[in-house]
């Protein structure tokens, strides 16, 4: 069998869905981090489309995290993310959709229209791992790439605040949904809990989040994540990242080597 190989913007929570299953399973896996705009044509040749996280698993192409999830749970079931008893399954794969569908695209367009008059933390957050060449045509079209984010995401004011609504509420719905157990489904953490867990990670921003920004927050970023940061699914994030996040498994090529240490000097320094 072939090294897995994952198709991922960094600092993207969507990604992060898929990475998290990756190295949950322990599969031994290969990234190849790309910059957004510039992963267009690498990744409709891959699959047709242009959204990623993309997993080759066996010399398929795959897009979407569910889907995604759902192909490493056939290759490598154990640790399960899927219940065995098929109620529980059900209501884990129901709540993964709603997590998808409710508060993936809303907290995104939130936090991006929150950030974006911040270019240099935007480029941060997704470049870093880039070539200096790379990096250096980013910077050049980065003026541009703001006012294709607005447009393709449709961000403007009325755009956010409802989806500040929806974050809240699917915050309010987690809260609910928690069992005693301290998980959503029966008394283990499955892919409901890790769902909801990295699709809030843009304003919980956990110390095990595997990618760190790289100075401060912007502060009105900084505000919103303290104005939230008594919620109970803030609190319940944190701590599912600190008990669940674990280990990567990713493995170094050449080209990302140095990359991978970079990372873990960061975390090392910053003790998170
Ligand atoms: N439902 C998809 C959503 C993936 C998604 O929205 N990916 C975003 C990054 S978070 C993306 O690739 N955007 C750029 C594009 O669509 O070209 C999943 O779960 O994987």
């Amino acid at each position: 069998m072939d090294t897995p190989e994952l198709w991922q913007f960094t600092s993207s929570h969507f990604n992060e869905k898929a990475r998290w299953a990756l190295d949950f399973k322990r599969v031994p896996h290969i990234r190849h981090s790309l910059i957004p705009g510039f992963h267009v044509p690498v990744i409709k040749r891959m699959t047709g489309k242009t959204h990623v996280p993309v997993l080759k698993l066996n010399g398929a192409a795959i897009s979407d995290s569910s889907k995604i999830i759902e192909a490493l749970e056939r290759a490598y079931p154990e640790p399960a993310l899927y219940p065995a008893d098929p109620d529980e399954r059900r209501r884990a794969l129901e709540l993964q959709d709603y997590f998808d569908e409710e508060l993936g695209p809303y907290i995104r367009r939130w936090i991006f229209y929150v950030i974006l008059p911040y270019p240099q933390f935007v480029r941060a957050a997704f470049v870093s791992h880039a070539s200096p060449a790379a990096q250096l045509a980013q910077g050049a079209m980065s003026p541009l790439i703001g006012v294709i984010m607005r447009r393709q995401m449709n961000i403007n004011p009325a755009t956010a605040e409802i989806a500040r609504n929806k974050t809240l509420a699917a915050m309010d719905r987690l809260e609910h949904e928690v069992r005693p157990s301290g998980y959503l489904v029966s008394d283990r953490f499955t892919v409901a809990d890790l769902t909801a867990a990295a699709l809030l990670s843009p304003l919980v921003r956990p110390p095990e989040f595997p990618y760190k920004a790289a100075g401060p927050l912007p502060e009105p970023l900084a505000k919103i994540r303290d104005s939230v940061s008594t919620h109970r699914a803030f609190r319940w994030t944190l701590e599912t990242y600190r008990q669940h996040r674990g280990e990567s498994a990713e493995v170094a090529t050449q080209a990302n080597v140095s990359r991978i240490k970079t990372d873990a000097n960061r975390t090392a320094n910053t003790g998170s």
